[in-house]
């Protein structure tokens, strides 16, 4: 569709200072083959000021994995946006399936967090994605659309909105979807996007998550509508990561 690819890594809760030295492994490679896409590792909030300045001078950008909707207040152990971009993020992760699950995240949530993304001026990634049970009963469309209808604020852009589409039965378990299942899924979220938001919905990135990895990233990131991937496991690697963003 001739969007220009980002490739994201999504650490997840892992990472150490020491896992700097993978960074710049990444930071080494990506001005090889994997300069075909913008490229973003998230790592945990704790690593997220030291890994900025240690992209300076590169293509790599750095993002956050979640945010609390407000950007200040008596609200313990919780990160705002503000804070993130303080720190150095260009981009924050909302809605993924973990956070959805393990703390309860609703859609309405979500949309405030990816608006809170947008008033501290960063890049909301809004995740979305059905369950084994829902795509066994036939309802992943009616999901994602409703998903999609109330986690994206209105006013996305091009430039403010990435979706990633992360079937949840694909994460981390090394099963993914047929090339036809991503395509249809991907081709649905496009129309919504278009509906909703006219030309720039057009224009606005559809990431694949789930087992992502450099075996079946070029068949992946071949299907149409898919704009790049958010990689879990094999980001933690800068081989991998690199070989996947090669791929595109
Ligand atoms: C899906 C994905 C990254 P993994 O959660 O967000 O993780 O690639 O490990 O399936």
């Amino acid at each position: 569709t001739g969007l220009r690819p980002l490739i994201a890594g999504n650490w997840k809760m892992n990472g150490l200072k020491a896992s700097a030295s993978e960074l710049g492994q990444m930071i080494a490679g990506a001005g090889g083959p994997a300069q075909k896409a913008d490229l973003l590792i998230c790592p945990p909030a704790t690593l997220v000021l030291a890994f900025a300045g240690a992209v300076q001078g590169s293509p790599l950008r750095i993002g956050a994995q979640d945010c609390h909707p407000n950007p200040s207040g008596a609200h313990t152990g919780d990160t705002s946006a503000e804070m993130l971009a303080d720190s150095g993020a260009t981009a924050i992760i909302v809605g993924h399936s973990e956070r959805r699950a393990d703390h309860g995240e609703t859609d309405a949530l979500v949309r405030q967090k990816a608006e809170a993304a947008w008033r501290a001026a960063l890049i909301a990634i809004v995740c979305v994605g059905e369950t084994q049970d829902q795509r066994d009963a036939g309802q992943t469309l009616e999901v994602v659309g409703r998903q999609l209808a109330g986690s994206l604020p209105d006013g996305a852009t091009a430039a403010n909105l990435v979706v990633a589409y992360e079937p949840v039965w694909a994460i981390g378990t090394g099963r993914t979807p047929t090339p036809k299942d991503v395509q249809d899924v991907h081709g649905f979220i496009r129309d919504q996007l278009t509906q909703r938001f006219s030309g720039e919905g057009a224009r606005i990135r559809i990431l694949y998550g789930g087992s992502v990895k450099p075996s079946n990233a070029a068949e992946l990131m071949a299907v149409p509508n898919v704009n790049g991937a958010l990689i879990g496991g094999a980001s933690l690697k800068a081989t991998d990561f690199l070989a996947i963003a090669g791929a595109v």
